[in-house]
């Protein structure tokens, strides 16, 4: 089978699929493109006109977890949890780390301080939410990484880059968190998941959108 994944450079939940093919060691292909000028053959194949699409041969799978999913039932090792209760709570906080990500992305793209101080107050009380059910770590359910932690590491990628910009954001990530953030981005699969310059363009976009966080930056 030919794999191949339309990319947009710094989109998070394109980075959850990569990180998964790169814990498969699955050979793949990536294609990124302009999200803001889509090629008419994405527009015809992208249901939601958004990436990550993932093409299998002639088949197209769209929606980050959907295709994580897919991934891991056909490549092993598998990384979702045994047991299907305990598959379904690592569902629902997938769920939970898509909504982090646009909350986070609503942060990047405050225009003033108190619409990024608003933004962070919200993070704040996801970052609660979701500290109550994190393990001591490293990972998400312990020793184990999940098809969950995927999900959550390119939350972690772009909240190391706004910290550098913002003494706030220091204190806003409970200690489990912060432990559960080191170790996801010191795994291999994990740093090497996005381009190389991929701190330059992340914040050339925040500017080019007049992000209060990175306007400095
Ligand atoms: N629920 C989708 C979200 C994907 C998403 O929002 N992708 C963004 C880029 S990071 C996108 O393609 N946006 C284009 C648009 O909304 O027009 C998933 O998990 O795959």
């Amino acid at each position: 089978m030919k794999l191949e994944l339309v990319s947009f450079a710094i989109c998070p939940f394109v980075q959850r699929a990569v990180i998964a093919l790169k814990e498969k060691q699955v050979d793949f292909d990536i294609t990124y493109i302009d999200l803001e000028n889509p090629p008419a053959w994405f527009k015809l194949i992208s249901p939601f006109g958004k990436v990550p699409l993932l093409k299998i041969d002639n088949e197209v799978l769209f929606e980050s977890a959907i295709i994580n999913e897919y991934l891991d039932e056909v490549y092993p090792p598998m990384l979702h949890p045994n047991d299907p209760l305990e598959r379904a709570k690592h569902r629902g906080w997938i769920e939970f780390g898509s909504n982090l990500l646009f909350e986070q992305f609503k942060a990047v793209m405050a225009t003033d301080e108190d619409a990024f101080q608003q933004q962070c107050e919200v993070l704040g009380g996801h970052f609660a939410r979701v500290a109550q059910v994190v393990s001591d770590g490293p990972y998400f359910m312990g020793e184990q990484f999940s098809l969950l932690d995927t999900a959550y590491a390119p939350f972690f990628m772009r909240f190391e880059i706004l910290k550098k910009h913002s003494e706030d954001l220091e204190d806003l990530l409970p200690t489990n968190l912060g432990v559960w953030g080191k170790a996801l981005l010191q795994r291999e699969s994990v740093s090497q998941s996005v381009v190389d310059d991929f701190e330059e363009r992340f914040i050339r976009f925040g500017k080019s959108k007049g992000s209060f966080i990175l306007a400095d930056a």
